[in-house]
């Protein structure tokens, strides 16, 4: 009888890690890796990232795309994904506390000012400050999904005053949240410092523009850790050089690596970070991958299944 067949399609990732994961945790699977496909009918489960446009062809018994990363847009834009097989994003502890660490790192930076005790030691500056207190420090999270909710949380933990924007209602213990358009120009209002944690789609794309950074008070901090995309980045640079918003981090970019004459780089205000927030763990993931995989195998609905028309 024919075993199940898993391709590993990851490009730019440490194959040893993934594929030797994939091979060790599961050695009852037929795990091949591109480009050793062998007969593509075969195929029943891929895992990709930043996959060569042709990869699915001739794939005409697969089962699932399972993505390396959590954000799809890049594999529903032109991937060559066949119509009707399922996508599944990456859902994954490991994930979720690498994002909540960097999320809560940067928070308290601002939030604690360092931002300007780096700059007054550069000055040889000894200037005290004291910094608010965490409940009277307005964080506002746009995206309240699987990475979202955990940021959400480990800042309630801390005793930030936490609100939280998606599409659809949300209840999170110790959150304001609120949804929809509409509701968006109230949310940045009484946001003193913006995480961006939203999938990119035809929704989101460019949604941070002049008219919404000049929605937040004057002064307020932004940390982009969704996607360049979400930004018009002369706005933003805009925003920045008046000090309406006093200074950003950026870990995504519209055009990655960030080209090394862009603005960004040098920005006294801005901190550059290469794409990093949150890297998929191997040690989690695998298993993870796995576990959905092997549930589908015995009849269960695959988990983390994209909805291919929302985009996300
Ligand atoms: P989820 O799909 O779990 O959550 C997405 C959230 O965004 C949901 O709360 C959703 O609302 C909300 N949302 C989507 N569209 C809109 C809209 N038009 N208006 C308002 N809210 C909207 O995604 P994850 O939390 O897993 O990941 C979020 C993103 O983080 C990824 O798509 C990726 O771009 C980015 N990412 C970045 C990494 C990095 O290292 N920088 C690493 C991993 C991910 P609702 O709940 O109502 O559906
Ligand atoms: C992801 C990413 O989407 O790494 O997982 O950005």
């Amino acid at each position: 009888m024919k075993r199940t067949t898993l391709l590993y399609a990851a490009f730019g990732v440490d194959d040893a890690a993934w594929l030797g994961g994939f091979r060790e945790q599961a050695p009852d699977l037929d795990i091949r890796a591109w480009p050793d496909i062998g007969d593509p009918r075969e195929i029943d489960y891929v895992f990709v990232w930043k996959q060569p446009l042709n990869l699915f062809d001739g794939m005409t018994n697969l089962r699932a795309v399972f993505s390396l990363g959590a954000g799809v847009e890049t594999l529903l834009a032109g991937g060559g994904l066949p119509a009707g097989v399922p996508l599944v994003r990456m859902v994954d502890p490991g994930l979720a506390t690498g994002m909540t660490e960097f999320v809560v790192l940067r928070v308290l930076h601002y939030h604690r000012n360092m931002h300007l005790h780096e700059a007054n030691q550069r000055d040889g500056a000894w200037i005290q400050l004291r910094p608010k207190l965490p409940e009277d420090r307005a964080v506002g999270l746009l995206g309240l999904g699987n990475l979202g909710a955990s940021c959400a949380r480990a800042l309630v933990g801390l005793g930030f005053d936490v609100r939280g924007w998606s599409r659809t209602p949300k209840l999170i213990g110790g959150v304001e949240t609120v949804h929809g358009e509409d509701q968006l120009a109230d949310f940045l209002c009484g946001t003193e410092i913006l995480v961006c944690l939203l999938p990119l789609t035809a929704d989101t794309d460019g949604l941070l523009d002049a008219r919404r950074f000049a929605q937040l008070p004057r002064g307020a901090f932004f940390v982009n850790v969704g996607r360049g995309r979400h930004v018009v980045e002369e706005d933003l640079l805009a925003a920045l050089d008046t000090g309406h918003v006093a200074a950003a981090t950026l870990d995504v970019f519209r055009e990655e690596p960030l080209p090394r004459q862009h603005r960004f780089w040098t920005h006294p205000s801005v901190t550059v970070m290469p794409h990093c927030a949150a890297l998929t763990q191997p040690k989690t993931a695998v298993r993870t991958v796995l576990d959905n995989l092997r549930a589908h195998l015995a009849g269960a609905q695959l988990r983390h299944v994209v909805d291919v028309a929302r985009g996300y």
